[in-house]
């Protein structure tokens, strides 16, 4: 019997498809190595798949020369240089839409935990100011309230098509007009202005850094909610601290940023107004897993020489 092809690991993926992985295929772990460099050298004329959650360079690239596809586990691919694989021939996977209703149930979730403070509420139970300070100050509703998306792909749809249940008026921006039942709005920095809620669901990629700046936060202004479901990399974080420590933006639900898993340590100190998440979005086990198989499927499709589940190049 030939032997199993030979896939690398790297990164840090849910346990119960990675056991599959290994179970299946003659598996290699990058971060269990003593020396990646001699591991490289020795898996270098077997190695034809990448199950990856990290970066995988074009350096790291060079160094398997029969590498055929990087399958990475999630759907944001920004960790992948993706145009150095298709320079090379090597196909590159991602995991979408089995995620999207588990990052919209998320999106929804800190919009309302920022919106009516439901994180501060806990801790005024918690520590008896119920009792001390009398009734808690009010909070803002999300009913009813005027929504932007920024990103309307397929987790957008999902988020909006929640928010619709909460009776939100909904417009979104994004670079091309999508089939969506939502007022598109070419500009986002009008569409900030028109938003008490502003919800950014984009990957992160060159020209998404810093799309939230200075100008789209204030715009957003001091009642204005802000939530970040995509990528850390869309906000200015330095802006965001800034506007919201001096009142030109209300608040914020965040579960990404722009250097994870450090988080500064001035949205830290912000417990009045801040809702913080470890990039959990799409973090329960079914859908974990279900992303897992997805990656393991694409891996299984290359080596039967199928076409790919979820091809990215
Ligand atoms: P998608 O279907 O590709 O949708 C991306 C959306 O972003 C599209 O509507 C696209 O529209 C828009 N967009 C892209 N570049 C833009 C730009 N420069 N300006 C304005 N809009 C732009 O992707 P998805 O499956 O919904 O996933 C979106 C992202 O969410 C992923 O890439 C990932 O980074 C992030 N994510 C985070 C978590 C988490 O755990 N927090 C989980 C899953 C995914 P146009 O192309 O027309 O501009
Ligand atoms: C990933 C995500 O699993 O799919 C994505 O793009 O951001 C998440 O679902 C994330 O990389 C996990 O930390």
């Amino acid at each position: 019997m030939p032997a199993a092809p030979e896939v690398l690991i790297i990164g840090d993926y849910y346990h119960v498809p990675r056991q599959r992985l290994i179970d299946t295929y003659a598996c290699r772990i990058y971060e269990d190595a003593a020396d990646p460099a001699a591991l490289l050298a020795e898996i270098a004329p077997s190695c034809r798949a990448i199950a990856s959650h990290a970066r995988v360079d074009d350096a790291l690239m060079a160094a398997l020369p029969n590498l055929g596809v990087i399958a990475n586990f999630g759907v944001g691919f920004d960790l992948v240089d993706v145009a150095a694989a298709t320079k090379r021939g090597i196909k590159v996977t991602n995991t979408p839409d089995v995620l999207n209703d588990e990052v919209a149930d998320l999106a929804v979730g800190l919009m309302l935990a920022t919106s009516r403070q439901m994180i501060k509420a806990d801790a005024y139970v918690r520590t008896g100011r119920w009792i001390s300070d009398g009734n808690m100050p009010f909070t803002q509703r999300v009913w009813g309230k005027r929504l932007g998306m920024l990103g309307m792909g397929r987790i957008g749809r999902e988020i909006a098509d929640r928010c619709a249940a909460f009776k939100m008026e909904i417009a979104y921006h994004t670079r091309t007009p999508k089939d969506v039942p939502y007022r598109h709005n070419p500009d986002l920095l009008a569409l900030a202005a028109d938003s008490d809620i502003l919800i950014s669901v984009v990957p992160g990629t060159p020209e998404t850094r810093h799309i939230i700046n200075t100008p789209v936060l204030e715009a957003l202004g001091p009642q204005g909610v802000l939530i970040n479901v995509g990528r850390g990399s869309a906000v200015d974080e330095q802006a965001l601290v800034a506007c919201l420590q001096d009142g030109r933006l209300g608040s914020a639900g965040l579960d990404v940023f722009e250097d994870e898993p450090r988080v500064t340590d001035a949205l830290i100190a912000m417990t009045e107004n801040v809702v913080l998440q470890p990039h959990h979005a799409s973090a329960t086990h079914d859908t974990r897993d279900a992303m897992g198989q997805m990656m393991i499927d694409n891996i299984a499709a290359h080596f039967a020489g199928q076409p790919l589940i979820s091809p990215v190049n």
